[in-house]
């Protein structure tokens, strides 16, 4: 070809036009995703002299932003004479219905964003979406030198399909420090999420000082120091240390909740009872059925062996519940306190004289009736600290209390059995929002119970087709159990990218529903937690190996899938390492005579994407019993 001046200038606007085209048609990643976007031609820039307006009532939701962008830009945003450029917060001077008190309108032009809002949260939330319409850098804890920090054209109409959007964070199994704690509130927020559930006493340790039993974190606070498999582990040794753990004081608390309430997120504060209590107990365990003594579980099982639940015969124990109950109240500005619920082991209840005398008094006829006893009991206490009791599903049995709100775990059941009751309820089966779970192949994941895969997450839909009046389903919540989650790092490699799904379930439209549009925004995110150095699980790239039995045979042939469908997967079973030169797997395998094991790897372009996972033909044996 021959390249003459004017074929070069004519290739040269070529080239602009078409990238200019794509710049328009590249549609913002956000999530979740917005329920109206229109992308329009041209682009704010925002710059040191960028004004940031905003009336007294809202400044703070405004010093928010202009703090997360300090330290990438160097800007200092405040309403600066001469500035070219605005972004204007305000609220609506007639209430807008569509849009709720959560929604928020979003117009961007070249010189000027408005953000406008019924209510505060709603500028929080607007806020949060121009953060994500900045370029990833925006992410970053250093100065980024000679940036164009562009914001693309767009007119946005957003508000929340629930009002509940949570996440919950287990700092009993695993401690995890105030600091980590506000940073998972603060990322929790970016995503539109507003409730932190805090998970703060179990079997494993008593997080929050109670300043009028403070054996509570004095003993429970503590346990010995171990590694390795969770239910696996040798217990406490007669003379070993308890030197692992902590616990929040009143005023670390504090400090939490005011930190959440700027983000506009509810801490839904959770103390787990009557089940769940061993670390209470080693505390004070005159308040079993058995007295103790016990030590704060380690992670060795002890289900039915030590006595982990309070004794609902004996009024000591409410007396305790009175003072717990009390002071958690005057700490947590929310409506709700949880009380667990779940799992309670009740065999003890059964052979103890106290928790008979209590049946007989209440003629109560179940383990059952006597645990919804004491869980009615709880929601009288919790009433008259002014709150609202939430439970675990297993609140149900033997009897709902009056007006408790369920949050179903084991499934959707409990939520819709409440639901229909007219009680309020909180989806959280653990089949979709189960965050503690393996996200992928667990020849390739930290162990954990189960699997629970992005794609799980992101298909959930909270509102089951029994329930009559949606309006009980108050919305939903990602669990993070701890038991696995040894540091905070692993905490967000279990939380990303599952609750960008999550949060995109509990606040998008249902209908606007598509997984390969989600994997690329999600994507766009997952740059930006590089530059924001948050840890996250790249396992929906990799491939997943199933064994099918075969009854007739006797043996088994061998499944390879991926949740994004795009990708090639190439596999070996001579013990060598696979590469796109190996089989690309098209259909079921059968074992090759001899073989030990299986190797996979995923590749997208043929560049390879996935990490390689290596299976034992023996191990994917027992997964066919499983
Ligand atoms: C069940 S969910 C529990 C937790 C565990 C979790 C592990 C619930 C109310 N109880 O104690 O950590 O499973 O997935």
């Amino acid at each position: 070809m021959n390249f003459t001046p004017f074929r070069i200038a004519a290739l040269t606007l070529c080239l602009l036009f078409s990238q200019k085209m794509f710049a328009v048609e590249t549609i913002p990643a956000l999530i979740p995703e917005p329920v109206k976007l229109e992308k329009l031609a041209g682009s704010f820039k925002l710059n040191k002299t960028t004004k940031l307006i905003a009336a007294p009532a809202n400044k703070e939701i405004a010093e928010l932003f202009a703090d997360m962008i300090k330290a990438p830009t160097g800007f200092t945003l405040g309403n600066t004479a001469g500035g070219t450029s605005t972004i204007q917060l305000a609220i609506n001077k007639a209430y807008n219905k569509q849009i709720g008190d959560e929604g928020y309108t979003l117009d961007v032009k070249p010189t000027k964003i408005t953000v406008m809002a019924n209510k505060p949260a709603g500028l929080f939330y607007g806020m949060q979406t121009v953060m994500q319409l900045l370029p990833k850098e925006i992410e970053s804890a250093e100065i980024i030198k000679n940036k164009v920090w562009s914001i693309p054209c767009v007119k946005i109409t957003d508000y929340p399909r629930f009002g509940w959007r949570g996440l919950m964070l287990d700092v009993s199994r695993h401690y995890f420090p105030k600091e980590v704690v506000k940073k998972y509130i603060n990322q929790l927020a970016k995503y539109k999420m507003n409730v932190f559930h805090w998970h703060l006493t179990d079997d494993q340790g008593w997080r929050i000082e109670i300043k009028s039993l403070p054996k509570l974190t004095e003993v429970g606070a503590w346990r010995a120091s171990r590694m390795g498999l969770w239910w696996k582990r040798d217990p406490q040794g007669a003379n070993e240390a308890a030197d692992y753990g902590g616990y929040y004081t009143q005023n670390d608390i504090k400090e939490v909740v005011k930190y959440a309430q700027e983000r506009f997120v509810t801490v839904l504060p959770e103390i787990d009872v009557p089940g769940h209590s061993l670390a209470a107990l080693a505390a004070y365990p005159d308040l079993s059925c058995t007295g103790g003594p016990f030590k704060v579980n380690v992670g060795n099982t002890f289900y039915g062996v030590d006595d982990n639940a309070l004794c609902p015969g004996n009024e000591q124990s409410f007396v305790f519940m009175e003072k717990v109950l009390g002071e958690v109240a005057a700490l947590f500005p929310g409506q709700y306190i949880h009380i667990g619920g779940d799992e309670c082991f009740k065999g003890f209840w059964k052979t103890c004289k106290k928790c008979q005398k209590r049946m007989t008094d209440e003629n109560l006829k179940t383990p059952e009736e006597l645990q919804s006893y004491f869980i009615k009991r709880m929601e009288t206490i919790v009433k008259s600290k002014g709150k609202k009791m939430m439970g675990w599903d297993e609140i149900l049995e033997g009897g709902l209390a009056p007006e408790a709100t369920v949050m179903s775990w084991r499934g959707m059941k409990g939520g819709i059995e409440a639901a229909k009751m007219n009680h309020h309820v909180i989806m959280t089966p653990a089949d979709n929002c189960y965050l503690d779970l393996y996200q992928g192949d667990p020849a390739g994941e930290p162990p954990t119970y189960s699997m629970l895969t992005l794609s799980s997450c992101y298909n959930f839909d909270p509102i089951p087709a029994e329930i009559p009046d949606p309006s009980f389903v108050l919305g939903g919540q990602g669990n993070l159990w701890a038991e696995s989650v040894p540091s905070y790092r692993h905490a967000e490699y279990m939380t990303w990218p599952r609750a960008f799904a999550l949060s995109e379930v509990f606040w998008s439209p249902k209908e606007s529903k598509n997984w390969n549009n989600f994997i690329s925004r999600m994507e766009s995110h997952l740059q930006r937690y590089d530059v924001a150095n948050i840890n996250y699980a790249r396992s929906v790239y990799d491939a997943a190996i199933t064994p099918l039995k075969d009854s007739v045979n006797k043996t088994f042939r061998i499944a390879l899938s991926t949740e994004i469908k795009k990708l090639d997967i190439y596999y070996t079973f001579d013990n060598t390492f696979p590469d796109n030169f190996s089989p690309k797997y098209t259909d079921t395998l059968s074992i090759p005579k001899g073989a030990d094991h299986i190797r996979v790897l995923t590749y997208l372009n043929n560049k390879p994407i996935g990490k390689m996972i290596t299976v034992s033909i023996k191990d994917l044996e027992k997964r066919t019993e499983d």
